[in-house]
């Protein structure tokens, strides 16, 4: 039954056995060869999605540079409306793309629901700030003159996304690049590429219907090929690439180099600090939720548990004790809490860090595993793990995109917990669990969290789109989402106009003809 009801969902999103992964809009077409989508909930076959090559990219580009200088054109409350249709359009299909996000993701169904959910939220934050693109008048030292600052289209704008999260980072990079005026060229990830097809057919037919020009939604799909024809083009003057932080080094060079702007959000390895205050009501499912959700595949993921020696054994035996309560299994089981991860070559990464825990020194407390038998047959499922560790181990500085979780102690104040916290090269996500006043102000002071996300009483991950998203150190330094990340997008111009008959120049200098 589940598959038919998936079945249906696919016809409902356009997605087909084979399909096209080169897209201006309307208009479809590709001539490298296929990526398989094999779901990892099942193992089956989903469907295929034929590549990007050199000239179908070129073809793309064409098509993204001129749609630009119509799109640019338009008020930005107009796009605005264009991305409310789009929200509108989530809205009806919130349950098919949330079953796909499941299906060829492995994220809960749950989950699913909520990465359209964050889709819908950011396209009504856009939609608010289509009206609110505001600049500054700035006073000028000079009499009879005036000073503004205006933000600009900037152009062509390439989104790299992870398979983490398939349609939610594109939208969050969408939704305010259309409003700012700018056109986008999407390279979703190779391990979930049907994701791409149904978005693109999704915003393909409101831009239709609008009667707007192909180019202002593009996708182009492949590996990290495909990636580099992004990175290396001089006419995408904006990158926003999201995955890990190996990739992060070298489009960020790579943008660098030829002077473009890139937006990074890369690897976190976010930490919980849990205080003799905390509140084991907050802390058990704001630890498990972080550490197990999405099966430890967010880059805002729970890694480590930094608790304080008092309190440490009562909050170690009730996380292992909730760790016995999580249902593994199929995502599509609204039951289950947690699915499979991405695929096999994810399960080994998963099995090599933990044996190298345990080389390191580190004790299980949850053993971890993969599971096999009826339900199973992907070979995807592991058991989430608790690992008790040191915070200078090799393995625990470093991001495993798995649902392991590493428990360490500190003692004494919390400035101790907040060394070890910051004691990482990471610096994305990060919480403190307390009722004391003073211990959550130093957390979020100065001297506190070195994080972009810094959070008290709740988790480290489940953000919300108002805020800006992102991280400092190796997590990329880019801001997305809420707050003012939309300024990347757009470029920024300052004006002196002058409305007197004279020429005075600033800091006081004469000079006379
Ligand atoms: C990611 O894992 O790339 O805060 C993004 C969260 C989500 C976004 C995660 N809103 O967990």
């Amino acid at each position: 039954a589940e598959q038919f009801k998936m079945q249906e969902a696919l016809e409902i999103l356009g997605i087909k056995p084979i399909n096209d992964g080169s897209s201006t809009g309307s208009e479809w077409f590709s001539n490298g060869e296929l990526i398989e989508s094999y779901s990892p909930v099942d193992g089956q076959l989903i469907g295929k999605v034929r590549t990007t090559t050199k000239e179908d990219y070129e073809r793309v580009m064409e098509k993204a540079t001129t749609a630009f200088k119509t799109f640019r054109a338009m008020p930005a409350p107009q796009r605005g409306e264009i991305v409310r249709q789009f929200g509108n359009k989530l809205r009806e299909l919130k349950e098919p793309l949330g079953k796909l996000v499941s299906y060829e993701m492995g994220k809960s169904l749950q989950e699913g629901y909520g990465e359209v959910q964050e889709m819908i939220d950011i396209c009504d934050f856009a939609v608010g700030l289509s009206r609110q693109l505001n600049g500054q008048v700035i006073p000028s030292e000079r009499p009879g003159h005036v000073m503004r600052e205006q933000w600009h289209p900037i152009g062509v704008v390439g989104i790299i996304s992870a398979f983490n999260f398939p349609v939610a980072v594109w939208s969050w990079n969408t939704a305010l690049a259309w409003i700012c005026g700018d056109v986008c060229v999407w390279k979703a990830s190779e391990k979930a590429p049907l994701c791409s097809v149904a978005c693109q057919n999704i915003i393909a037919d409101i831009l239709k219907a609008n009667g707007l020009p192909e180019g202002i939604s593009c996708i182009v799909n492949g590996d990290y090929r495909v990636g580099e024809m992004i990175t290396s083009d001089t006419r995408i003057p904006l990158v926003s690439a999201t995955g890990s932080t190996r990739m992060g080094r070298i489009v960020g060079a790579k943008v660098a180099e030829r002077f473009g702007k890139s937006l990074l959000e890369l690897g976190g390895n976010n930490a919980i600090i849990i205080t003799p205050t905390a509140d084991l009501k907050v802390v058990v499912p704001g630890a498990v939720f972080g550490a197990v959700g999405t099966c430890g595949q967010r880059c805002t993921s729970t890694r480590r548990l930094i608790i304080h020696e008092s309190v440490y054994d009562k909050v170690r035996d009730a996380i292992v004790g909730a760790y016995g309560q999580i249902k593994l299994g199929n995502p599509l089981d609204e039951k289950n809490h947690v699915g499979p991860l991405i695929d096999t070559d994810a399960v080994n990464t998963y099995l090599a860090a933990i044996e190298k825990a345990k080389a390191e020194g580190g004790k299980v407390l949850v053993e971890g595993g993969v599971l096999t038998g009826e339900g199973y047959e992907s070979g995807c499922y592991v058991k989430p793990a608790i690992i008790e560790a040191e915070n200078h181990f090799e393995i625990v500085q470093h991001e495993t995109f798995a649902p392991i979780l590493y428990l360490m102690k500190y003692n004494g104040e919390v400035e101790n917990a907040i060394d070890i916290q910051n004691g990482v090269a990471q610096g994305l996500s990060s919480s403190i669990m307390t009722n004391s006043m003073k211990e959550a102000e130093k957390f979020l002071s100065f001297a506190g969290s070195d994080c972009g996300i810094a959070n008290v009483n709740i988790g480290t991950s489940g953000a919300e789109i108002g805020g800006a998203f992102g991280g400092e150190k190796e997590t990329g330094g880019g801001r997305e989402s809420g707050s003012d990340a939309w300024k990347v997008y757009m470029r920024r111009q300052t004006n002196t106009v002058n409305y007197s008959d004279q020429l005075p120049l600033a800091q006081g200098i004469k000079f006379d003809l």
